[in-house]
């Protein structure tokens, strides 16, 4: 069935290795509103469009799930949002829906494709046309033109597109001034099985009815891990009363009391924190969020105004306990400083977790240490230890881009290591991450706060029920 009524059908493709084959731990991985779908949907439908969305990597789809789905609506436009993670499945997924309509446009948009556009591009010619950067405008002028008589793109801002099989690149287009002025309210019954398809993650939550908000685009600082290919240096953000709006919009019609602000950097500006704190507690929203947090950005002040406002849990980027890694990412917070603010934090009754990276160019087995070290005197609740992995859009990326192994893309997903450390052999590099894990967990207070979580909800225990279940079930 043709669903002429539809302008776009937009796809969050499998992600990894899910592309191909259930994971049983499905159930425990906490799985995220695809934020920028959800954005890009209100904003056509603001403006008399039509969007449908498939979430697969929420709903754990695999690729040839999500085909059968694509066919069901056999749309003639079809438009996938991909992280470098995901860019090989949605290139897969592409190329098998154009072999089964030759005739539909196909769309490529997200982290990936904006940090090396042309590459992409010539890699995957599955994809027609790409939407680079921020992609609200832009995707709406596209799906305007498609639609029109004319067929000459080259007008339209921030795209590349084919012509003859050479790539044209159009001019860039300016960020959005005013977010919330621009952009709507996000429409979330737009999302199949909302709230219920989108679970936190597990045994580190205070609730199972969750919802992401991102309140801001773009950050200050400039680690060299990180990408910002999408919204760049430059710091917008929402108002306070939007964000009000949002959470109101969410208690009302889905009963939600747990967001989760997934903002690179939700603290960033003090003075829209504070107002966004004091909104929260003069409405009396009663509710509890989590965030991410700079240390440099936070004071005892703000720390006691975030707990008044609900917050449950923050995030540090404490990437390596020693000066040298933090150097060489760039970093510009100070050790003393972040277990002040982390050990603070945690006094005053906010969980913290702390975000580690391990393995990068410069890791030897000292700076590991002195990482060990450092969680010895941190009070966290909990740490989330990455793999080291040179991201396209990342300044390790460039530096490194040479070496084949990179276009592995879907094994660049902080699960993985890549032989970019020449310090430390593979194998014994895989065993120091687990003496880091295992370091941390036999921790007494941290067992103890971790039994607190799982004993403290039912849904955390049939999650992992589920798991097991599956994993004995072979499902
Ligand atoms: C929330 C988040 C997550 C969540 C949820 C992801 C999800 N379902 O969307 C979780 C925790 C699961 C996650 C996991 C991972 N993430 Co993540 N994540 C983010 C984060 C912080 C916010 C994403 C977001 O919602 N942004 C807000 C929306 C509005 O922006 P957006 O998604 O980019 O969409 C805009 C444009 O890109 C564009 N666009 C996007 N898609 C499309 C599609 C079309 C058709 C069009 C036209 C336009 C378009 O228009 C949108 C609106 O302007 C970003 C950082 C960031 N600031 O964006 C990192 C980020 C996307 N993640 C990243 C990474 C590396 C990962 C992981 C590999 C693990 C890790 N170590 O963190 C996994 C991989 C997951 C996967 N399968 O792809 C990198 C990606 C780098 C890259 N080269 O692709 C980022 C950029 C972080 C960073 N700064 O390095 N992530
Ligand atoms: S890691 Fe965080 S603080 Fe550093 S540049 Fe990226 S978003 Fe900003």
């Amino acid at each position: 069935m043709n669903d002429n009524s539809l302008d776009v059908l937009l796809v969050n493709p499998p992600s990894g290795s899910a592309g191909y084959t259930k994971s049983p731990w499905r159930y425990v991985l906490s799985s995220n509103v695809s934020y920028g779908l959800l954005s890009l949907s209100s904003y056509l439908t603001k403006h008399g469009m039509n969007a449908a969305i498939i979430d697969s990597s929420a709903h754990s789809y695999t690729n040839a799930e999500t085909l059968e789905i694509v066919k069901r609506y056999d749309p003639a436009c079809i438009a996938f949002s991909a992280t470098t993670t995901s860019i090989s499945n949605a290139a897969y997924l592409c190329s098998r829906i154009k072999e089964l309509n030759p005739e539909i446009i196909t769309i490529i948009g997200g982290s990936h494709v904006s940090s090396i556009p042309e590459r992409t591009m010539q890699l995957f010619k599955s994809f027609d046309i790409a939407v680079l950067n921020e992609g609200e405008l832009t995707l709406s002028e596209l799906l305007k033109r498609l639609k029109s008589s004319r067929s000459d793109l080259s007008d339209i801002k921030g795209i590349i597109f084919r012509e003859n099989s050479k790539l044209i690149r159009t001019a860039p287009r300016q960020f959005i001034e005013n977010l919330s002025d621009t952009l709507p309210l996000p429409d979330w019954s737009i999302l199949p099985d909302f709230p219920k398809a989108y679970q936190p993650p597990i045994f580190f939550s205070p609730s199972s009815r969750v919802a992401t908000l991102v309140t801001s685009r773009g950050c200050p600082y400039s680690c060299n891990f990180c990408n910002k290919s999408v919204f760049g240096n430059n710091y917008r953000s929402f108002t306070a009363e939007y964000i009000i709006e949002c959470i109101k919009i969410l208690s009302r019609d889905y009963n939600i009391n747990y967001f989760l602000f997934y903002d690179d950097n939700f603290t960033v500006d003090k003075q829209r924190l504070t107002n966004i704190c004091d909104l929260i507690i003069k409405s009396n929203l009663n509710i509890s969020f989590s965030c991410d947090a700079h240390v440099n950005t936070l004071t005892p002040e703000i720390i006691i105004l975030l707990k008044r406002a609900g917050c449950w849990s923050i995030s540090f980027g404490l990437e390596s306990g020693s000066r040298k890694i933090l150097e060489s990412f760039g970093k510009t917070s100070d050790l003393e400083k972040a277990r002040d603010i982390v050990n603070l934090t945690h006094s005053n009754g906010i969980r913290t977790k702390g975000l580690f990276i391990l393995g990068s160019p410069e890791e030897t087995l000292g700076t590991i240490d002195e990482t060990i070290d450092f969680i010895k005197n941190l009070k966290l609740s909990t740490i989330n230890l990455s793999k080291f992995a040179p991201y396209p859009g990342t300044k390790y990326y460039d530096m490194l881009q040479h070496d084949n192994e990179i276009e592995l893309w879907d094994t660049l997903n902080g699960t993985t290591f890549t032989d970019i450390n020449k310090n430390i052999p593979l194998d014994i590099l895989e065993k120091e991450y687990y003496r880091v894990l295992k370091y941390f967990y036999n921790n007494k207070h941290v067992f103890a706060e971790h039994l607190g979580y799982i004993l403290g909800s039912s849904n955390n225990v049939l999650r992992l029920s589920k798991s097991f279940a599956c994993k004995i079930a072979h499902c």
